[in-house]
């Protein structure tokens, strides 16, 4: 006799047994089946899953049946706005600061690097918070390298909205094209923006998306 799931074949004279379907269910973490019909359970079937809410589906969206008669997922889902190790999760949006000092453009390419862009800070929440985590000058993706006074984000080309400069600042005219936090080399007790020559050598905040 074949066990619950295994066919009978015959190898000569031997009587032998191999595995017909999957007997167990299909079973992932944090999914639901998406079949509307039930489960096929033959070697070679693909079961449909989907993803709990809140969550997030990588790779291909089945479940298969393998010849050793078990299930093998194609997929993880993953927890919606989540940072990877080193990202902080702030306002929808994933941030890393970094304290290494380099040129604006150079801080450009490193975040392009890590999957990322440098910084967009676009609202209170990302800059109160921000601020909070500091402890040296950063750069962020602000500049008017192309048309003097018109400041806008290398991550996505948009205009200025939300604001956080210094008293006085920008005040560099076409010397300075490039923004950072700056708190003690502005003569201030807190971390505000401010325009500066963009070869100047100071840390950078990158921002990415949540996984
Ligand atoms: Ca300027
Ligand atoms: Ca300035």
């Amino acid at each position: 006799m074949c066990n619950n799931g295994e066919k009978c074949y015959f190898d000569g004279e031997n009587r032998k047994c191999e595995p017909a379907f999957c007997v167990d269910s299909p079973y992932a973490s944090n999914a639901v089946s998406a079949e509307r019909f039930g489960l096929y359970r033959n070697i070679g079937a693909a079961v449909k899953f989907k993803c709990e809410q809140g969550y997030e589906l990588k790779g291909r969206p089945y479940a298969e049946c393998q010849p050793t008669g078990k299930w093998e997922n194609r997929f993880l889902c993953v927890m919606k706005g989540t940072c990877s190790d080193g990202w902080s999760f702030v306002s929808k949006k994933c941030f890393m600061i970094v304290y290494e000092k380099i040129v604006w453009e150079e801080a450009v390419t490193k975040c392009e690097e890590y999957d990322g862009q440098l910084a967009k800070v676009e609202n209170e929440i990302e800059d109160s918070w921000l601020i909070s985590q500091l402890t040296d000058s950063v750069w962020i993706g602000l500049n008017d390298i192309e048309n003097e006074g018109q400041w806008r984000w290398i991550s996505d080309n948009s205009p200025l909205n939300y604001t956080n400069w210094l008293s006085a600042e920008p005040n560099g005219g076409t010397e300075e094209n490039c923004a950072n936090y700056c708190k003690n080399y502005c003569g201030k007790t807190f971390y505000g923006w401010n325009d500066t020559r963009c070869k100047m050598l100071l840390g950078y905040v990158c921002e990415r998306h949540p996984n």
